[in-house]
């Protein structure tokens, strides 16, 4: 399993993913709901020319120094994101020492299993979110339910994920980073960094930033990540976007 999808056309590399997500739909790692969501996120990307622009780079090294400057940081895995990046997300969290947890919108103990193991197959050391400790306050759906990493965490990174729990998360005092190619979705605009950006271009780009920063002081981490303005970036995204 390679880590980056093919460098080859932008072409070519979206129906690596389609062929990625349709596999994982039959292994049941990916909710049927997800192969919507990834249609709508196609759209977004064919708009910024299934390129990642400036700004997604730059939000994707302020993402890395997050991660990498915080005590606890945690990659909330569902099953777009396992079965798109497996081994992009094994390798992000080596380099940024986070804990990989499964949290699923559509959740079945079966299908979080599943996900697991195909984590591990790719590379990841450990696999939480298989036992249910806390509930996140606030939260209706099955998301609400989390184990210990996400719970204690002080960053959390998202993917393709719902607003309702990024709001939550804020909520209980976390930083949230989120990978969402709908600048205008409520994750998009709660999150305190957010890449505009494929989740496949995104998690390799991520996993390059953490390399070249290690050994940066925490000092030095900190003050790029609150030097990094989500607000401008989000609006510069959007003006993109409508230009096409
Ligand atoms: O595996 P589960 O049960 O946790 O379910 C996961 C899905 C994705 C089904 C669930 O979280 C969901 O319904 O998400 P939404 O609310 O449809 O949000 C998905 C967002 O991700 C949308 O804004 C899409 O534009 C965006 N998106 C889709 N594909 C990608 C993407 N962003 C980055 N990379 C992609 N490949």
């Amino acid at each position: 399993m390679h880590m980056f999808i093919s460098d080859s056309h932008p072409r070519k590399r979206s129906l690596d993913l389609r062929h990625r997500l349709t596999n994982g739909f039959r292994k049941g790692l990916v909710a049927d709901a997800g192969l919507i969501a990834h249609g709508r996120g196609e759209c977004f990307d064919y708009l910024l020319g299934e390129k990642t622009c400036v700004q997604a780079a730059r939000a994707e090294k302020a993402a890395a120094a997050a991660l990498l400057s915080a005590e606890n940081p945690v990659i909330s895995v569902n099953g777009n994101a396992a079965a798109m990046v497996p081994r992009g997300l094994a390798l992000l969290s080596k380099a940024t020492w986070a804990k990989i947890e499964v949290n699923l919108f559509y959740r079945t103990p079966a299908r979080e299993r599943r996900i697991a193991a195909y984590l591990k197959k790719n590379g990841v050391k450990k696999v939480y979110g298989l036992s249910k400790k806390h509930r996140i306050p606030g939260l209706g759906s099955e998301r609400a339910n989390v184990d210990d990493p996400l719970w204690k965490a002080d960053v959390v990174l998202l993917f393709l994920e719902d607003g309702d729990r990024t709001e939550a998360v804020k909520k209980m005092g976390k930083k949230v980073v989120v990978v969402d190619l709908n600048p205008l979705s409520r994750t998009a605009r709660k999150a305190d960094i957010t890449i505009v950006d494929n989740i496949a271009r995104a998690v390799p780009a991520m996993v390059r930033q953490a390399r070249k920063l290690k050994g940066v002081g925490s000092k030095r981490l900190t003050r790029m990540v609150k030097a990094f303005d989500n607000k401008r970036n989000l609006k510069e995204m959007e003006r993109l976007i409508r230009r096409g």
